[in-house]
């Protein structure tokens, strides 16, 4: 495995990027800035300033590392973009985050859909800060190298999709983001949160299994816990019998609704309305998707 691993790991090469390429990042950084105050989780917000990742320009994975891995043992491993699922699984079941290193052009801004360095440094390395995060994605890697040989990898997939990448928290405060696919995202950022369209339930390991997913297109379920110590506990299971007891279930449309679905409450009328001041981005996408 660590030589598969290997071959799949490049150099960042921090000193090549173009001033063109910072000045996109500060850009992105800035927007999220201001839109994810009040929506980000704290855990999200604390590992961001934890790292110390900032406006300036694309990171050095190097230093960031130097960090994650005093507070937990998590490394960012430099990789050319997607990689195959059984290498990205052995990275995180290695405590190994692979990012991608180059960063969207001037023309991707707003979207794009293969992952970049934002995406994948901005929005997924501040929440491998937390702890009991950090060890759900090294748990999530051992799942992913189990389920791929039990032939279940479409299910454990989703699970990855509907947490790490567009999950949401019910935290006291209300409701607020830490899957990293709208973390990076100004659009979704609002949608995400704000959009009375889409279906907030509450998280159920055997329904995100079964639900399909849009990867070109804001979701139109979310799912959320009401902490991160949850989200560990449910996964903790060995899942093989779960997935034999799914093959004999249907599968859900993204925008279905189902028998036993529990709609999280949405935050009240206050909330919203302090919102609607705010900032607002990404309209013009939403009304591209729609
Ligand atoms: N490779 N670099 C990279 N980033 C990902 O998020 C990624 C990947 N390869 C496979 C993969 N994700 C997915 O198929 C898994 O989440 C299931
Ligand atoms: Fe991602």
């Amino acid at each position: 495995m660590s030589d598969i691993l290997a071959q799949h790991t490049i150099k960042q090469d921090w000193s090549a990027y173009s001033e063109e390429e910072h000045a996109i990042w500060r850009y992105l950084f800035e927007r999220q800035q201001r839109l994810l105050a009040g929506r980000a989780c704290g855990e999200y917000l604390d590992g961001l300033k934890g790292l110390g990742v900032a406006a300036k320009g694309i990171p050095e994975f190097e230093r960031l590392s130097d960090i994650l891995d005093r507070a937990n043992g998590w490394r960012i491993v430099a990789v050319p973009g997607l990689v195959p699922d059984e290498v990205f699984f052995g990275f995180l079941a290695q405590r190994r985050f692979p990012s991608t290193c180059f960063i969207r052009r001037r023309d991707q801004l707003d979207y794009l859909q293969e992952p970049d360095v934002f995406h994948d440094i901005y929005g997924h390395v501040p929440m491998l800060m937390n702890p009991i995060f950090a060890d759900y994605m090294q748990a999530y890697g051992e799942g992913g190298l189990k389920a791929r040989q039990l032939g279940h990898l479409k299910q454990l997939a989703r699970l990855y999709w509907y947490t790490v990448e567009f999950g949401l928290l019910a935290s006291p405060a209300g409701l607020r983001i830490y899957g990293s696919g709208i973390l990076s995202s100004a659009g979704e950022s609002i949608y995400g949160l704000d959009d009375p369209r889409p279906r907030r339930l509450r998280f159920d390991l055997r329904r995100i299994m079964r639900t399909d997913y849009h990867i070109d297109r804001y979701q139109e379920t979310y799912f959320v816990i009401d902490n991160f110590e949850e989200l560990f506990a449910a996964t903790r299971a060995d899942f093989s019998p779960i997935y034999q007891e799914l093959d004999a279930l249907t599968e859900i449309a993204p925008d279905e609704t189902t028998v036993g679905d529990r709609a999280y409450a949405r935050f009240g009328q206050k909330e919203r309305a302090a919102r609607e001041h705010g900032p607002s981005l990404g309209r013009k996408r939403l009304e591209d998707v729609r």
